[in-house]
């Protein structure tokens, strides 16, 4: 199986800015890290980053007929992009929202995710390891009777 992980903007500043908040691990770091998760559990795995909406909705419609499950950390888009959400439902692709921080925690702002209603679920707040609990729940989305799928 093969999972497509995308990450938004400023995703590749993690490990050199705000420590405090998003930790001294870095985006490289957490793709090292999926990979070993991935090559356990014989999974498959493309990971991106990009600072760009448009890049992140061409990255989700090509991956139709490539991969079985998308991983998404949007970042700030989580709150804003309804060219995400577009994008998400039209493919069809069980997707898994994913952060690094608890989301729910922080300002009203971040409480919203317009995203959320069509992805399968969300895994917020356990830092870098929200990804590895990503490649986990990516095995069991794939081995659902209906393939995740969801409305
Ligand atoms: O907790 C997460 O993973 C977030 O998706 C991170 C986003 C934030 O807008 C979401 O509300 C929650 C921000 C990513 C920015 O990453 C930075 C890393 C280092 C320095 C500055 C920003």
């Amino acid at each position: 199986m093969k999972v497509l992980f995308l990450n938004g903007p400023n995703l590749n500043l993690l490990g050199q800015r705000e420590p405090e908040v998003y930790g001294r691990t870095t985006l490289a770091d957490i793709e090292a890290n999926v990979r070993k998760e991935a090559k356990a559990l014989k999974v498959e795995i493309d990971f991106r980053q990009s600072n760009l909406e448009g890049q992140l909705v061409d990255w989700i419609q090509a991956a139709k007929g490539e991969f079985d499950v998308i991983v998404i950390n949007a970042a700030a888009y989580t709150h804003t992009s309804i060219a995400l959400r577009d994008a998400i439902s039209a493919v069809g692709i069980p997707t898994i929202e994913i952060h690094l921080s608890n989301v729910h925690a922080r300002e009203k702002f971040r409480h919203k995710s317009l995203i959320a209603p069509v992805c399968c679920g969300q895994i917020t707040g356990f830092g870098a390891n929200s990804y590895i609990l990503a490649v986990q729940a990516s095995v069991n989305v794939n081995a659902k009777p209906d393939g995740g799928k969801k409305r």
